[in-house]
This record gives structure tokens, sequence and C-alpha cells, in this order.
């Protein structure tokens, strides 16, 4: 027997090839715009709108919300509050004049929620889940559920795209970052690979944000636009990590509870 022979492993004697485990793929998308050249490969979404309303809608859940029905449009909305649903519009970080409920989640922490179902319209977040719900399984992730996220796509790798909705079509910071976050962690489970420069271009962000998030994006165009209103206790709020495990997970024509 010469050298190269005795240094090849019992499998590769016997003419089978080790088989290397499936890497499945994660990667960004940066804005619902971009959504259908990229749609093609995975099966399933994570929808994120950090600023605010897939923090909005994990928070209500988290306040024990029963269904959330994301509608595209004001007039959606109005023939759900019409035939008595409680119902939320959201238009350039305003309530829509006729709406209790806007975008902020510190309207979905009170009793007259719980075991509810809610119609809620926003300007991008809603837009992007039924976008993608029309041909996808979709889940929804923010920053303030983002290891429960990162935990569920390591117990049940697939392949999945993390859609940001940016801010009318264009790229925004704070969804890029919370995509950057969970494709970092999914690529150091080994599970995962990647591919996209949008991908790498999320985690660069990430990777500087995620020392100082609220610093980070002080700069940040829907920051100024959610300032500019007096919002600054529900950009603090969404822009902290980890207050809740819940997954809004869409089925049937609305959001409810992931349960595992
Ligand atoms: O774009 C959206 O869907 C909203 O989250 C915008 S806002 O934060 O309510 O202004």
């Amino acid at each position: 027997m010469d050298q190269s022979e005795s240094c090849q492993t019992p499998f590769l004697q016997q003419g089978i090839m080790a088989e290397k485990p499936k890497k499945y793929r994660v990667e960004v998308c940066f804005s619902p715009d971009e959504f259908d050249l990229y749609k093609q490969e995975y099966s399933t979404v994570v929808a994120i709108d950090v600023l605010r309303a897939t923090t909005a809608i994990c928070t209500a859940f988290h306040h024990g919300v029963d269904k959330i029905i994301p509608v595209s449009t004001v007039e959606e909305a109005m023939a759900y509050k019409a035939s008595g649903y409680i119902a939320a519009a959201e238009r350039n970080g305003k309530i829509v004049d006729g709406f209790e409920f806007g975008n902020s989640p510190f309207s979905y922490m009170g009793p007259e929620i719980k075991g509810k179902t809610i119609a809620l319209t926003t300007t991008n977040g809603t837009r992007t889940i039924n976008i993608a719900a029309k041909t996808h399984k979709v889940m929804v992730a923010a920053l303030i559920n983002l290891d429960a996220m990162i935990d569920y796509l390591t117990r049940n790798p697939c392949d999945v795209l993390l859609l940001a909705s940016g801010w009318q079509g264009k790229f925004n910071l704070e969804d890029s970052i919370c995509a950057g976050a969970i494709t970092d962690a999914l690529l150091k489970t080994g599970s995962y690979m990647s591919d996209e420069d949008s991908t790498i271009a999320a985690m660069f962000l990430y990777q500087k944000a995620s020392v100082n998030y609220f610093g980070f994006l002080k700069a940040s165009s829907h920051r100024r636009r959610l300032r500019n209103l007096n919002l600054n206790e529900d950009i603090k709020y969404c822009l902290t990590p980890n207050q809740t495990r819940v997954i809004p997970v869409y089925e049937d024509g609305a959001l409810i509870l992931l349960q595992e």
C-alpha cells in the first residue's frame, strides 16, 4: 500500500463520499420593492419594521392580543372598524383621523386589547407583511424579539429571507441593522450560509451599531421623523432589544402567536 492510499478515510476507501450537511440560506432584502428579485429562493420571510410597526405588533402579542389583521389601506381598516373590530391606522408617523389607535407600541399594552382582534394599517410595515404573505410563510421580527427569532430559526433552520420594510420603498438603517443581527447570529450556528452583498452590508451595519443602537441611529431619517413628532420614548423602546419572546406568524389572513 503506498503512502497516499494509507491516508484515505475508510469511507473513501469504500468509494463512499461523506455527505456535507446542507446549509440553509439566510439573506437580507432591503425593501419590499426589491422582494420580487429575491423571493424565489426562500421558504420563509421574516418581515422587519423596527420603527415601529413590527415592534408594535410584537408588543401587542406580548400583552395578549389574539390576532392582528394587517391591511394595506386606511379604507380597509375603516371597514373593519365599522364592523366592530378594534382598528388602528398610521400614516407618516401619525394616527389617522377617525382612529383611536396608531402605531405606538405603548398603545398596545393595556387590558383593552387582551383576547381581541385588531385590524392594523401602517405606512410600510403592514404593506411588507402583505406583499410577502401572498407567496411565503411570514414571521415578524423587531429588535424587541431578536433573540427569540434567532433561537427559532436556529432550532428550525430553513431558507429564510429577512425583509426590511424600509421607508416608502427606500432603504432604511434600523431594519437593515436588525436583519444584520439575525444574520450574524445564524451564520455563527454553522447551519446557514449567505451569498448576497445586501446581507454582508447588513451585517457590517449591525456590527457597528450594536454597541449603541440609539447613538448609531441618531441621524437616521425615520428617527428624525419620529423625534419631530415627540416620539422619543417610542424610539427608545423600539431600539431596546429582547423585551419579549413572542413571534407573530401569518396564518389565514391574520397574524397569530407562533406556538411551538
Ligand atoms: O412604516 C411603518 O409601517 C410605520 O412603522 C411607520 S411609523 O413608525 O409609525 O411612523
